[in-house]
């Protein structure tokens, strides 16, 4: 199903903590709060599909409030609440603030040498020192879903990130979050002290994973993906990226809800890299702040990814920080709740001068000092 019109929040700047919970009229003509969160905005862009292409208008709030919208007033009216509506916790996090979910990858790729107890052992040591760098929730992934992977066995899946999860979760009370496409996956991994479930293909890849994931009660991470990580990134095709991605998150909302999911467990991520071109991400980038209208926080992982190299011409995944850094930053500032990165410590500074300049104040910053 697609929608008639689409609102992206543009004016966005930082307010004070009891400016966003203030609701009254005139509060309105100062912005509205952005998800509950530290940022309001003020100004609206209205997408609407249209034969020639998408048509875009960018109208202030007071104009929103006095014209008469016609058959679109109560579409626009349902995405200004799912907007501006404060975020629940996720899995007791409170989303009131940027957070951080570090990678913890437990690919034989990513931890080479050694059999498979020092797998275990450096994943472990790797999440505990992104902890100590400020990561909020530690993301465990056992299967390589990167463009051109080849499908992971679910066995050695569970062998890989089970005792990673299990000795995480013995040290640290950082959430933990489980990046699978699999039902047996999240089920060991729930049973084995995963907060969060963290699925690339949005509860789609496995026919049992709507079914485990509400039997679990844990949140679920939606992410749009167009196709298998094997030829996903051949020809990716859309209308429109930006809306086409929104219409699908959407659609998976709506059927984990169906399922028993309830919308408060959910967060959504429109999936850079996988099946988007350069300038499939660029235009998702680009728009971020359109998908607060799904109700639900967003989360964005765009770290030492290819659209990075391809900007910057960096061949090395690990040379690609600084351009990590912006795309984190940019999403920061649109509102995006959590951002998934390799890199906690330059990340968290980053995020640090951001909140402190964002407030005009050193008191935005809580948590002691970070080396
Ligand atoms: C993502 C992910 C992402 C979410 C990967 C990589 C590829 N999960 N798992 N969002 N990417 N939610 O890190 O380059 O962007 S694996």
């Amino acid at each position: 199903m697609q929608r008639s019109i689409y609102i992206r929040p543009l004016g966005i700047y930082a307010v004070s903590r009891d400016a966003a919970s203030a609701e009254t009229p005139r509060d309105v003509w100062g912005g509205l709060p952005l998800a509950g969160g530290p940022l309001a905005f003020s100004a609206l862009e209205m997408l609407e599909r249209a034969p020639g292409g998408t048509i875009r208008r960018i109208v202030g709030l007071g104009e929103l409030f006095e014209r008469d919208w016609g058959r679109h007033t109560l579409a626009a009216s349902d995405l200004i609440e799912a907007i501006r509506a404060p975020r629940p916790r996720l899995a007791g996090l409170s989303l009131d603030r940027p957070r951080l979910m570090g990678i913890v990858n437990v690919t034989p790729d990513s931890f080479s040498d050694g059999g498979q107890h020092e797998g275990a052992a450096a994943a472990i040591a790797h999440g505990l020192r992104l902890v100590d760098e400020g990561a909020d929730i530690l993301d465990v992934g056992g299967e390589s879903t990167r463009p051109g992977s080849d499908a992971v066995a679910v066995d050695d899946e569970i062998r890989r990130v089970i005792p990673v999860i299990e000795g995480l979760r013995a040290r640290t009370d950082a959430l933990i979050s489980i990046d699978t496409r699999k039902a047996d996956v999240m089920r060991r991994a729930a049973a084995a002290g995963a907060d969060i479930l963290n699925d690339v293909s949005a509860l789609t890849h496995d026919p049992r994973s709507l079914e485990v994931a509400a039997e679990s009660g844990l949140p679920v991470m939606l992410m749009h993906a167009q196709g298998d990580p094997k030829t996903m990134n051949d020809n990716p095709q859309y209308d429109d990226v930006v809306l086409d991605v929104f219409d699908f998150l959407e659609q998976r909302i709506r059927a984990c809800v169906a399922a028993g999911i309830s919308k408060a467990r959910l967060v959504v991520d429109p999936g850079i890299g996988f099946g988007k071109h350069l300038v499939h991400n660029v235009a998702v980038l680009n728009a971020m702040s359109l998908y607060h209208g799904l109700g639900v926080p967003v989360l964005l992982g765009a770290s030492r990814k290819k659209l990075i190299g391809q900007l910057c011409n960096v061949e090395d995944p690990k040379a690609r920080v600084p351009g990590s850094l912006a795309a984190a930053l940019h999403s920061i500032s649109q509102g995006v709740q959590i951002v998934r990165v390799h890199d906690v410590r330059e990340t968290r500074q980053a995020v640090a001068v951001w909140e402190a300049v964002q407030a005009g104040s050193e008191a935005a910053i809580v948590r002691p000092a970070v080396s």
